[in-house]
């Protein structure tokens, strides 16, 4: 085991906190304490940005986190969401195409816990939830891209 046992235990405890691992076994979460990597950020630093490739799945253990979009690359960024401690970013990249679709800056101080792609495969990426997970506002531009081709021709 690469990390030290009270380190691990405090892992534990948090992930056993976070809603969408609660019904994960206590080995799947051992596993995961044992794998993550913990990375810290300052206000303002980027954590993703959006079209990088990306191979890492993040858990907020501390701070919050801002999720950004440029529709284009003379546009400002539109602010999507905020997220908090206990929720999770970055799976979108992680299944299918590896381009990060969204860029995720801290808040504040942040402490995210970062799992790598193949423990992410062989720990997470069969919950329903992150594997599922789908963005309203990825929707909406869906939407207004379809009706724009739709009207223009
Ligand atoms: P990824 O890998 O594309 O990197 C950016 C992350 O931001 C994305 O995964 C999601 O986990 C997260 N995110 C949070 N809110 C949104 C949203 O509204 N749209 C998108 N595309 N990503 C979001």
């Amino acid at each position: 085991m690469r990390t030290g046992l009270i380190k691990h235990s405090q892992y534990m405890e948090f992930l056993r906190s976070v809603p969408s691992l609660q019904t994960q076994p206590v080995d799947v979460l051992s596993k995961l304490a044992d794998v993550l990597e913990e990375t810290h950020y300052s206000d303002g630093d980027y954590i993703i940005r959006q079209g990088a490739t990306g191979d890492t799945f993040f858990i907020i253990s501390e701070g919050q986190v801002k999720v950004s979009q440029q529709n284009s690359v003379n546009e400002e960024p539109v602010y999507l969401n905020t997220l908090s401690k206990g929720e999770w970013f970055g799976e979108q990249a992680l299944k299918g195409e590896d381009v990060r679709m969204a860029s995720v800056t801290a808040v504040d101080d942040v402490t995210c816990l970062v799992i790598d792609r193949e423990s992410f495969k062989q720990l997470i990426g069969g919950l329903d939830e992150v594997n599922n997970k789908q963005y309203e506002s990825d929707e909406l531009k869906a939407k207004v891209e379809a009706e724009a081709v739709f009207f223009s021709s």
